[in-house]
């Protein structure tokens, strides 16, 4: 049996970060990009998260997606200790709704970048993994555009139902 060595890590603090994190993994799925779904706490599995980002590249992972809710460290440590892109997902919190996830994400200092998609935005983490990989993935940016179209296609196709509900029903 072969194994297919994931190009994308998605990692979220909890597994309760999952159903967030899902929608990355489903969209790469979709453009054929594989990617590996793990726990990976800054908080209360430091030294895996070190470890997971030591070998991350070594494993042939070339972009990692972190999700974090709350006091959401874990893209940051994971950025400050590999050179690979990490795209942060501020997790949506009960409390405060997940703007603490985001400020916590997106305020990173000076020298350790972490790009940061909207709260709760799984989807646009995968696809943001996969239009950096397809900068080097001819075949890849062509399935990254046939997405893209069919997203347009049904957005069209949704403005143009809504349309002919407006207009409401044909007579004569
Ligand atoms: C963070 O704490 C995780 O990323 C998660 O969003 C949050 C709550 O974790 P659980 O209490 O649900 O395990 O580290």
């Amino acid at each position: 049996m072969t194994t297919v060595s994931p190009r994308v890590g998605v990692v979220g603090g909890s597994r309760s970060d999952f159903p967030v994190l899902q929608a990355a993994v489903d969209v790469l799925g979709e453009l054929g990009v594989p990617a590996e779904l793990r726990v990976v706490s800054a908080h209360r599995t430091p030294d895996h998260l070190f470890r997971y980002a030591e070998t991350a590249a070594e494993r042939g992972i070339r972009v990692i997606v972190a999700g974090a809710g709350g006091a959401a460290h874990l893209p940051g440590m994971l950025a400050a200790k590999t050179t690979l892109p990490v795209i942060g997902v501020p997790i949506p919190t009960q409390n405060l709704g997940g703007l603490d996830s985001l400020l916590s994400i997106v305020q990173m200092p000076r020298g350790i970048p972490v790009a940061t998609v909207a709260i709760g935005n799984g989807l646009n983490a995968g696809l943001l993994a996969a239009a950096i990989l397809a900068v080097s993935d001819d075949e890849l940016a062509n399935r990254l555009a046939a997405w893209r179209e069919h997203q347009t296609s049904a957005v069209l196709d949704d403005a143009a139902s809504a349309a002919d509900l407006t207009r409401g029903p044909v007579s004569g």
